[in-house]
This record gives structure tokens, sequence and C-alpha cells, in this order.
């Protein structure tokens, strides 16, 4: 029998074949998850909808995560058509790319509060629409990285906004345990995708991990997906307010 058979999940941040999202969303589908995917803007509309044309069952919706009112119209459209929702994966970030090099020091106001907004900020927004819908309780997870915690090179205010993001999956995590909704997040070791393009330096990151990993090999998107389908699914419903790193390892050595 499949671990989410007739469970209802959110997979927002879908941008391309290449997204985590993306790869999340095969590992749930295989387990027998229905899945609604949102998708940002016009621009990468057509894209979402040919790929989820490719998952039976599946729907596509619209939500630009930093306007309250698509994320309202979201859980109004989710509550019509399913009614209940079990689970939820915030797979969005964004940063300038000016902001991704150089010196976190010289990070601009704007610069920071539209970081924090998108990356960290979003998840609270969605949470606090989509857990009332979670009835017969819930799984949400979100995606980090090393920079929440180590000043990595280029990575400044979106470590900083990581930060951010981990402390509110613990505070979340806090408040909605009540409802039996849990909240975690998946750190997970460099992946090249479009959000990694704005990364400086990306391939000797990948380098470095090859080097140093205890397993000796850069991430597969493949991994995360499956991590991210056990924390979705009832195995893992002991867990909740974890990090946990799906890097090779790497984050343990010195
Ligand atoms: O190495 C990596 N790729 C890692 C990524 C390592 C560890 C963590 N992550 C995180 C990212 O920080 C992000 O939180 O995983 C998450 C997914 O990132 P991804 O799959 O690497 O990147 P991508 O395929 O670009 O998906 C991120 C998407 C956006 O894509 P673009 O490139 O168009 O900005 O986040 C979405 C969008 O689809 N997004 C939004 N969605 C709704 N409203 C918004 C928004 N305002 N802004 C960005």
């Amino acid at each position: 029998s499949q671990l989410l058979e007739g469970k209802n999940i959110l997979v927002m941040g879908v941008a391309n074949d290449r997204s985590i999202a993306w790869a999340i969303a095969q590992s749930l589908a295989a387990q027998g998850a229905r899945l609604v995917f949102t998708y940002e803007n016009e621009r990468v509309q057509e894209r979402v909808k040919k790929l989820a044309d490719t998952l039976p069952g599946s729907t596509v919706l619209p939500c630009d995560v930093t306007v309250d009112e698509n994320i309202d119209a979201l859980a109004g459209l989710l509550k019509e058509q399913f009614g209940v929702l079990h689970g939820l994966v915030h797979s969005i970030a964004f940063a300038k790319s000016e902001e991704l090099d150089g010196l976190y020091v010289d990070t601009s106001r704007a610069g920071f509060a539209l970081a924090h907004d998108i990356s960290a900020y979003s998840l609270v927004a969605v949470a606090q629409r989509m857990y009332p819908l979670m009835t017969e309780g819930g799984s949400i997870m979100t995606m980090s990285y090393l920079g929440a915690e180590r000043a990595l090179k280029n990575y400044n205010v979106m470590g900083v906004a990581k930060a951010a993001l981990e402390s509110s999956v613990r505070y979340l995590a806090a408040d909605l345990g009540q409802y039996n909704v849990r909240v975690n997040a998946v750190s997970a070791g460099p992946i090249r995708t479009l959000a990694a393009k704005g990364i400086k330096d990306f391939n000797s990151i990948l380098r470095q991990v090859e080097e140093k990993a205890p397993l000796r090999r850069t991430t597969d998107v493949a991994e995360v997906g499956d991590t991210a389908m056990f924390l979705l699914s009832h195995l893992s419903r002991g867990i909740t307010g974890e990090v946990i790193y799906v890097d090779s390892g790497y984050h343990i050595m010195g």
C-alpha cells in the first residue's frame, strides 16, 4: 500500500523540472498523494501546467507569496475543492543577485526586506492560512541551507533569511502541535537549480562537497524528495520543529 494515499498536498515552488519542489512532487506522487501546485506568475504558468500534466489527478493554481490576497484566494479554492489539506511543501526563496555577491555588510535595507519577505515570512503567511484546513492533522515542510548557521561566502542575506526560516519552523511547530500539525525543514546540500544560478562559484561549492562530505558525493535531488516524502508521511509522526540535513553528511565535518 502507498504511504500518502488519500492525502491532499500543496506544493509551492516549482519553477521548472530541476526545481527541488518538482523532485519532492515525484516522491509524493509515487506514494499516491494528490498534489496541488502553485506558480508565482504567468511567466512560469505554462511550464508548471505542463509538468503537472505528467502527474494524473494533480492541479495547478496561482500564488505569489508576497501578496496576502493571493494566499487568501488559494486557501479559499483549496477549501472549496478538497475540504481537507494534509500537507504543505514550501520550496520558495529569493534574493536580488547583487545581494549574493561580495560582502554581507553591504546589504541594502530593501534587499534585506525582500529576501526575508519571500524566503522566510512567506512560510508564516502560508501556514497561518493553511493549518485551519488541516483538520485531520498535517505536515508542513520547507527548504533550508547550511548558510543559516554558518557564514558561507556569497550566501550573505539569504543565510540570514534561512536562519529566520529555521527559527520560524520551531515557533510554528510550537504553535501548531496542539492541532496535530507538524512543521519541519530539510537542509539540503547544494543542487544545481535555477536558484543556484544566483550563487557565485557554485562549481567550487559542489567540488568541496565531493571532497569533504562523508559520502564523497553531492546531493541528488531525489534524496531530498524522499526525505520530504518521509516528513509528509505518517512515518515521521514523532518529528516536529526539526531541521533534517540531506547533504551527504557535509555539515558534520570540520
Ligand atoms: O542548492 C540548492 N539549490 C538549494 C536550495 C540548497 C538548499 C536549499 N535550497 C532551497 C532554496 O533556497 C529554496 O528555498 O530550496 C528551495 C527551492 O529552490 P530551488 O529548487 O533550488 O530553486 P528554483 O527551482 O528556482 O525554485 C525556487 C522558486 C522560484 O523560482 P525562480 O527561480 O523563478 O525565482 O521559488 C519560487 C519560484 O518558483 N518563488 C516564488 N513563488 C511564489 N511567490 C516567489 C514568489 N514571490 N519567489 C520565488
